[in-house]
């Protein structure tokens, strides 16, 4: 494929990515409105590079003439405050199941921390979206995460970047140990989850006050 097939070629995909994100933004939205809790903190999206797209082909062993079988070519990431909030947007996902996308597959990496140190729940889904020429149904990947598995994941990523996967072997003790720690303040602020939220909707309803003042 040359650059302008690739620009068609990611069209839905750049579609599903805002649609998906309007979609669970709402569910947020909504929530609040409602004055009930979400466990939806902020969500965030986007299409993978071409580069890395042929990249991720290579190492899933997929034919290059085939990159749509590439299953995170579209991928949105939700971050939540709390381990157990993950668990309740997997359940959003799974009432989803059947009706606006099918789950494809799923990869718990809270309970399966990875060798790296990594920790999200993935789920792929099957997403049918409406295009100017007619029905086209394409792959995407979720990503669900506290704000502590997100802080880990995004610097080991970029010094994963950095080092083109082969990040020295102090650093990676150090990162495991990051991670190690990264999973204690996710099981201190569950432990405190109800006095904070108490804390957060003390404050919410303070700032909604002075809004209609
Ligand atoms: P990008 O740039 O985020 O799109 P694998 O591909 O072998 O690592 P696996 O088991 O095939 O993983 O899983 P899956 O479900 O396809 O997950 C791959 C994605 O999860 C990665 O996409 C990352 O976003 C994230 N991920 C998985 N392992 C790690 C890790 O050790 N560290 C970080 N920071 N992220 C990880 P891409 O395509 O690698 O990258």
């Amino acid at each position: 494929m040359h650059g302008r097939d690739w620009d068609q070629f990611l069209i839905p995909y750049e579609q599903a990515v805002e649609e998906l994100k309007v979609k669970f933004r709402s569910i947020r939205s909504e929530l609040k409105r409602k004055m009930e809790y979400s466990p939806i903190e902020f969500v965030t999206g986007r299409v993978k590079k071409v580069s890395s797209i042929l990249e991720k082909a290579k190492k899933l062993g997929i034919p290059q003439e085939r990159p749509e079988e590439v299953p995170d070519i579209a991928g949105i990431r939700i971050m939540v405050q709390f381990v157990d909030d993950i668990y309740r947007v997997v359940q959003l996902i799974h009432q989803r199941n059947g009706k606006d996308m099918t789950i494809v597959e799923e990869k718990d990496y809270v309970k399966n921390t990875k060798e790296s140190g990594y920790r999200s729940y993935h789920i792929v889904i099957r997403y049918p979206l409406q295009t100017a020429n007619g029905e086209k149904s394409i792959l995407a990947e979720i990503q669900i995460r506290t704000l502590a598995m997100n802080f880990w994941a995004t610097i080991e990523h970029s010094l994963s970047y950095k080092y083109q996967g082969n990040i020295p072997q102090d650093i990676k003790d150090r990162l495991r140990n990051a991670a190690e720690a990264a999973f204690r303040l996710d099981e201190e602020m569950s432990q405190i989850r109800e006095e904070i939220r108490e804390a957060q909707r003390h404050f919410e309803m303070k700032s909604n006050q002075v809004l209609t003042l």
